[in-house]
């Protein structure tokens, strides 16, 4: 039988599970996760490579109004994603039910999807009774261009493969995209610089990590078995500064020594993890800034 493959863009409101989902298709932690909306800035890959097909997730920014030139960034990713895929997998927050920003994906979907066959993934049932999931599918009945409804939980692991076999069956006839052992598009830099700003996503209060970039400003393969990496924080206050480093430096290091085993992973080697904490003001309006940042069009 012919290679089956495609591309799959996963699409829903921040927060609703979208990237623990593609990590638990591939396996592993190819996308950052945390409790706080708005994680995911920029479009991953995830790839799933199987006997006989291949299956390419594209994780993307959760939908939801745009505060800044960032959230606008992150809104034409996640709606230019929709592009050249075999399929959508629309995914809503069980435990949530269907709330006014899930209603506006919904219309605008409608519209913007055409002939791509959508599948609906109600997320999160580990933490629901069985009637909140059915008024949520009861709700998406009435969407004719929905062709799937599947309650899953990314993080147990129910209805995932049922899930897979029904995205499998959107696959069409075409190569392996990448080779088999790949399992993410993004470069190496940029899976540094996201371990860190997910531990800042983790570690820091309120605000703070909303107005967080990171960037890697040099690695190095020091000898045969050690890394350096350095690493800046942005951040947009002075305030914001002083917390991200703490009291005697103490915020920074738990940053340091939580990012590092991860990234230690990566290389194969030990990494010496330097990270700096520089204000820039408003950077999350800046184009230049944006830019510097990784969050640009690919
Ligand atoms: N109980 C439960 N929690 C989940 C499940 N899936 C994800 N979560 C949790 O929900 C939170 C958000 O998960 P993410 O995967 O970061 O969500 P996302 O949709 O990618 O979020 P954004 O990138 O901000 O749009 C995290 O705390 C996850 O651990 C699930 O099936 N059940
Ligand atoms: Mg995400």
């Amino acid at each position: 039988m012919s290679y089956l493959s495609g591309f799959i863009v996963i699409i829903g409101s921040p927060n609703v599970g979208k990237s623990t989902l593609m990590n638990r298709m591939v396996g592993q932690k190819v996308s950052i996760v945390s409790d706080r909306a708005q994680t995911t800035r920029n479009r991953i890959a995830g790839v799933v490579t199987r006997k006989g097909y291949q299956m390419i997730f594209l994780d993307t920014p959760g939908v939801t109004g745009a505060k800044n030139r960032l959230g606008e960034y992150m809104l034409k990713v996640a709606f230019d994603s929709l592009n050249d895929v075999e399929a959508v997998l629309l995914m809503l927050d069980a435990s949530k039910g269907i709330r006014d920003m899930d209603e506006a994906l919904l219309a605008t979907l409608s519209v913007k999807v055409g002939s791509i066959p959508v599948v609906a993934a109600i997320n999160k049932t580990d933490r629901v009774s069985f009637g909140d999931t059915e008024e949520i599918r009861e709700r998406l009945e009435r969407e004719s261009w929905i062709k799937n409804i599947v309650p899953i939980s990314a993080a147990t692991g129910r209805n995932i493969e049922k899930l897979e076999a029904i995205l499998k069956g959107y696959l069409t006839e075409g190569p392996m995209y990448y080779p088999e052992d790949m399992v993410t598009d993004r470069p190496i830099r940029m899976m540094c610089s996201e371990i860190i700003r997910e531990k800042t996503l983790t570690l820091l209060r309120d605000e703070i990590p909303h107005g967080i970039g990171v960037d890697i400003d040099g690695i190095k393969l020091r000898d045969d078995d050690i890394t350096d990496v350095l690493a800046t924080i942005y951040c947009e206050k002075e305030s914001h500064k002083g917390m991200i480093i703490g009291h005697g430096g103490a915020m920074l290091k738990k940053i340091g020594t939580a990012a590092r085993p991860e990234i230690e992973a990566f290389f194969d080697t030990k990494v010496n993890l330097q990270i700096w904490v520089k204000t820039r003001p408003d950077w999350r309006n800046s184009a230049n800034a944006l830019r510097e940042l990784g969050y640009t069009p690919d």
